[in-house]
Order: C-alpha cells, then sequence, then structure tokens
C-alpha cells in the first residue's frame, strides 16, 4: 500500500515509517524536522545521538530495507505543496504524526500556545481540506492522545473506545439512548489541540465521508525497536528534557544517570501507557484494517496498561537502587485520578501487549547509561508551569 507518513522524523513516526517499509509498504516520510529545530531552540538534543534523515534513508536500505522516501514540507504551512503531493503521490493511507506533542512546551509562554494551536489545527484541518480538494479515497490514521479523555475522576467507569452511550431525557418523560463522542476534558494547551483534532475528524467524515482511525494513544516508553537497532544510523531518539522528556523514559534515564526520580506532587497521577514497539504494531493493524466507507471515524484506545505516576517510581527505584523525589508540581492537574481503559479494539485485532515487567526497563536503563555523558542534568527539571501559582510553586519549593 502507498503511505504517507507525516512526522516521519519523530519519535513514534520513525519506528512506524521503517515497520511499514519493512511490511512490504510504500513509504514517504513527510516532515518539517521543526522537531529538531525546536532541539535547537531549547539548547537540548536527544539522549541517543540521531543520524539525519537522509543517513537514516541510506542505512535502511544498506540493511536490506525496502526503500523509503523523504519529502520536506511542513503541513500546517504549505497546503499548496500538500495537495501537490497528494495528487502525485494517490497514497491510500496517510499516517498523521506530525504534531507539536509535548504538554509542558506548549504551557511555556503565549508564543509556545500559540504555535502549538496553529500547528497542529491548521496541519490536521489542512491535510482534511486536501483530501478533500483531491477527490481521493485516502483513510487517516491519526496519533490522538489518551489526554482527551482527561485526568479528572471517572468515578470508576472504563474508558470507552471513543464514543459514549448516554440518554437522553425528553419532555415527555421518556428517554432516547445515543451514541455521543466522548466529552473531552484537555489538561494543557496541547491535549486541547488534539480534542479539536478529534472533532474536525467528526465533521470532515460526515461531511465528506472521509475515512478516519484516531488512536487514542497513552504514553509511549522505551527507545528503540528490532528494526531501528539494526544499524545506529537508524537509532531512535530519546527525549529525556523537561519539556519533551515523558515520565517513565525519564524515571528510567534518570536512575541511569544517579538522579533522583522527579516525582511530581504525590505521584497519585494515573496514566496510560504503551511501549513504542507496541506503539508500531498498532499503527500497522489500524491501517491494515481502515474503516469501511460510509463509517462513522474509528476510535482506538492505543494503550497496553495504566500506572500511578508514584507506583512506577517506586518500580523503577526497586529495580535500579535509585532515591526518589516529590517535587512541587509545575501542572494545575489533579492530584490522583482514577483511570479504567477499554482497549479491546486492538486486543480483538491481535495485539499482544508487551508489558512493563518484560525486562524492557531494565533495557532502556542500559541505554540511558551507554549515552549518560550526553545527558545535560541541567536540562531535567519541568521549569514549565501550567500557571502563575504553580510557577511559583516550583521556584519556591516548601
Ligand atoms: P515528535 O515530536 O518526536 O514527532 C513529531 C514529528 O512531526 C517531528 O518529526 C516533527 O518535526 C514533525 N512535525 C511537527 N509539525 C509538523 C508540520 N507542521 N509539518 C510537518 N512535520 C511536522 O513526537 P512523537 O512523540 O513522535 O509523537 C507523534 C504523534 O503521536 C504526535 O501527534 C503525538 O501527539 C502523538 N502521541 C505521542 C505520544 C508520546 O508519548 N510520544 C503519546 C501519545 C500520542
Ligand atoms: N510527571 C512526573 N514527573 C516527571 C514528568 C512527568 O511526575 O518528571 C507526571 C506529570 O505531572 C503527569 C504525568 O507524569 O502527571 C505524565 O506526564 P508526561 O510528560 O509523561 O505525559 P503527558 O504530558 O501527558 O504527554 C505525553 C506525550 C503526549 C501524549 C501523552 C499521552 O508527550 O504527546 O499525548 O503523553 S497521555 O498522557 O495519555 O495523554
Amino acid at each position: 500500500m502507498k503511505v504517507l507518513v507525516l512526522g516521519g522524523d519523530g519519535f513514534c513516526g520513525w519506528p512506524c515509517a521503517v515497520n511499514l517499509a519493512d511490511a512490504g509498504h510504500d513509504v514517504v516520510i513527510v516532515d518539517n524536522l521543526s522537531r529538531r529545530k525546536i532541539d535547537i531552540d531549547l539548547g537540548v538534543e536527544s539522549l541517543t545521538p540521531i543520524a539525519t534523515m537522509q543517513d537514516r534513508l541510506r542505512a535502511w536500505e544498506q540493511v536490506g530495507g525496502r526503500a523509503m522516501r523523504f519529502v520536506l514540507l511542513d503541513i500546517a504551512q504549505e497546503y499548496d505543496r500538500l495537495l501537490e503531493l497528494l495528487r502525485s503521490e494517490r497514497p491510500e493511507c496517510v499516517v498523521h504524526f506530525a504534531e507539536q506533542r509535548a504538554a509542558p512546551y506548549s504551557m511555556k509562554n503565549s508564543a509556545t500556545k500559540r504555535y502549538t494551536v496553529d500547528n497542529n489545527v491548521n496541519g490536521t484541518h489542512n491535510l482534511l481540506a486536501a483530501i478533500v480538494e483531491s477527490g481521493l479515497d485516502v483513510h487517516i490514521v491519526h496519533l490522538g492522545t489518551m489526554g482527551v479523555y482527561g485526568y479528572g475522576s471517572h468515578r470508576g467507569a472504563t474508558i470507552p473506545e471513543g464514543y459514549l452511550t448516554v440518554e437522553v431525557p425528553q419532555p415527555d418523560g421518556s428517554r432516547f439512548t445515543e451514541k455521543i463522542l466522548h466529552p473531552t476534558d484537555p489538561g494543557s494547551v496541547y491535549h486541547m489541540t488534539k480534542t479539536l483534532d478529534q472533532l474536525l475528524f467528526f465533521y470532515y467524515n460526515k461531511n465528506d465521508a472521509i475515512r478516519v482511525t484516531d488512536l487514542h494513544q497513552g504514553i509511549v516508553w522505551g527507545t528503540n525497536t528490532a528494526l531501528t537497532e539494526k544499524d545506529p544510523r537508524l537509532t531512535n531518539r530519546f527525549d529525556y528534557d523537561g519539556d519533551y522528556g515523558t515520565v517513565l523514559n525519564r524515571f528510567l534515564m534518570q536512575a541511569a544517570i544517579g538522579y533522583p526520580l522527579t516525582v511530581h506532587g504525590t505521584g497519585g497521577q494515573t496514566r496510560a501507557f504503551i511501549h513504542i514497539r507496541d506503539s508500531v504494531r498498532c499503527v500497522q493493524l489500524a491501517l491494515e484494517h481502515p474503516p469501511s466507507h460510509g463509517e462513522k471515524v474509528k476510535i482506538f484506545n492505543q494503550m497496553t496498561e495504566s500506572h500511578q505516576v508514584g507506583e512506577l517510581a517506586r518500580k523503577v527505584a526497586d529495580l535500579t537502587g535509585a532515591e526518589i523525589n516529590h517535587l512541587p508540581n509545575p501542572r494545575k492537574e489533579a492530584i490522583e485520578n482514577d483511570l479504567i481503559v477499554d482497549n479491546r479494539c486492538f486486543i480483538e485485532l491481535g495485539l499482544r501487549p508487551t508489558t512493563l515487567d518484560d525486562g524492557l526497563l531494565a533495557e532502556v536503563v542500559d541505554v540511558a547509561r551507554r549515552w549518560a555523558d550526553r545527558c545535560d542534568r541541567s536540562r531535567i527539571p519541568c521549569i514549565s508551569a501550567w500557571t502563575s501559582r504553580q510557577a511559583q510553586a516550583i521556584q519556591s519549593p516548601v
């Protein structure tokens, strides 16, 4: 199948692109390399050294991989080129990873808030409008987030895959039932852009019958897949800094360099997780099981397990002997929340979840140890505060 991978230079996109090429798909990577530019702006680097896109593609062919092509294009700003690309490539599927994905980065200041909204909402809308204008029958597989459901209390209810069945009271006292998009409750400007993406998909699916699979993905951990391990130039990125590093990879990396684990607040926050190998597999499953024509947006919860942040820190500390540090929380978020998630769609399609206990935690610690001298410890603290109140708290911890 001809597939465009938008954002195929990123942490989730790169291993996904090589996996799709390995599975026999004809892959074109589209990326504006904005993530690499943000690293330069922030003065940080991936813990693992990452090769240029040209070297990545060369290495991939040298290890015997099916050739992929690369197009440098900004999907949020270069509408005409995006339309032209669709017309010339005529893809059957577009996998859409191309968004600014860090919640702390999105909350740094007005400039990063505005950039995140402009980039993410425009990019998704441009893609939808261009598909309509091209007249092509393209399946979009979009990487959304579990964060659209929010992390308040769900009062023990299981979070369904996208849609909630509700009863609506009528004036005559009767009730009818309806399936609606699950209410959204974003916890950052970044997460808010994903809730807006959801509405864009809903509308274009209703109006233009665009086929969409929206993957509500949890926090991805791990770094490489079997394919990106084949050559050092294929190595995936590993973010550890206070803006782009995500919680479990940060804890594993902190343990590797002897830095006390940075638990925000009590650590009662519960989040959904998925290993990068499963993430890659899920995208392939979604791509190979498209919605039928006329079907509403398919929503999958792309996660394999839920954990409390504090519990994860204890697990990492038990494995490595690391110290745990409870810090004032830079985020405005619930101190504690429940999170029970229905993820049957992928299990029924054959996903066999990789779990935290599979020895892969130790593997990430090993990767981090190997590159420990590349770590800039001063970039570990999370200093992006959600409001001035949180900013004050992190400046003068009690
Ligand atoms: P990433 O920042 O590593 O990769 C995103 C890629 O998209 C980058 O290579 C970037 O240069 C590119 N990009 C951004 N805006 C673009 C634009 N306008 N035009 C072209 N390219 C553009 O992020 P990631 O971790 O790989 O995440 C990919 C997707 O998966 C995101 O949409 C994110 O919201 C979602 N997701 C990620 C995680 C996670 O834990 N990393 C979890 C859930 C969902
Ligand atoms: N946290 C800590 N210590 C840290 C870093 C984070 O306690 O050092 C806490 C945060 O306060 C938060 C939780 O861990 O409660 C998760 O933070 P995170 O940075 O790991 O994840 P998040 O900001 O939610 O974002 C990441 C990805 C994003 C994706 C999302 C999936 O960056 O692209 O959408 O995970 S989800 O969380 O399911 O919404």
